[in-house]
């Protein structure tokens, strides 16, 4: 989200609270284990592959709380020789998303994220954002090490395969959709940040996955790793991305 997110409105309790979300990082810190596959996946937005329903299928919670927020969503990863496959499931009653071209600010709608840091660095990384007309915006960040103190690197471009299901209507709020779901491939030959590519077995990278939810009210910010404030940009407050290949699969 938000590179130019944090406005005045937000500055000051930001700064304020940025010493004890520090501390509270290690706390809430988890790790996703991403599984090799050996078959193929096809990004249709549909999670008929059978391995999908291996994955380990996991919870967004509400950015400010912690807690289930009231727009749903879960997401999977999965990985082969070439790509990082990344799967959204998002319940939405009132989808929102007009933008449709490539590396539009697409968090001012209803959107998925992801930011990834192959280097563990906390101060470069990648960020993906993913709106439901198949588009996408990629960039590399770097993150001057305090709160959402950022410079954004937008010519970066990935050949990141992206593709949404809307179960609704789009952009009209009368009535009531029920969500959409998003899959994506990205080639790990574009995230040359990585110390191997493709990863090996092992391979630790740190990432966060966020959404933000745009409906009839304030929009709804929902996070793997909850950065608890308004920016996303936290990348102390990132997640382990661990690698794994069963033993049967080369
Ligand atoms: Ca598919
Ligand atoms: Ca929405
Ligand atoms: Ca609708």
């Amino acid at each position: 989200m938000s590179l130019f997110r944090v406005n005045h409105r937000f500055q000051i309790p930001l700064l304020m609270a940025f010493p004890i979300l520090t501390t509270a990082a290690a706390l809430c810190e988890h790790t996703y284990k991403c599984w090799r596959v050996d078959s193929p996946i096809t990004v249709d937005g549909k999670f008929d592959e059978p391995v999908w329903k291996q994955a380990p299928w996991t919870e967004l919670k509400e950015n400010d709380s912690g807690d289930q927020p009231l727009m749903q969503g879960k997401f999977a990863m999965l990985w082969d020789s070439r790509y990082l496959y990344l799967a959204y499931d998002l319940v939405d009653r009132n989808i929102l998303s007009t933008i449709d071209h490539r590396d539009a600010l697409l968090w001012i709608q209803d959107v998925a994220e992801i930011f990834i840091d192959p280097l563990q660095s906390e101060q470069i990384y990648y960020e993906f954002q993913f709106n439901p007309r198949d588009n996408f915006r990629d960039l590399v960040v770097m993150h001057r090490g305090t709160g959402s103190d950022i410079y954004p690197l937008g010519e970066w471009a990935s050949a990141t395969l992206v593709k949404a299901i809307v179960t609704g209507t789009l952009d009209d709020n009368q009535d009531n959709d029920r969500g959409w779901t998003l899959e994506v491939a990205i080639p790990f030959s574009d995230l040359w940040l990585a110390p191997h590519i493709p990863p090996r077995e092992g391979d630790r990278w740190r990432m966060n996955v966020f959404r933000i939810d745009y409906g009839l009210k304030e929009p709804e910010l929902s996070a793997w790793n909850p950065t608890r404030g308004p920016s996303f940009h936290i990348p102390t407050k990132f997640g382990t991305l661990l690698f794994k290949q069963r033993s049967n699969t080369k």
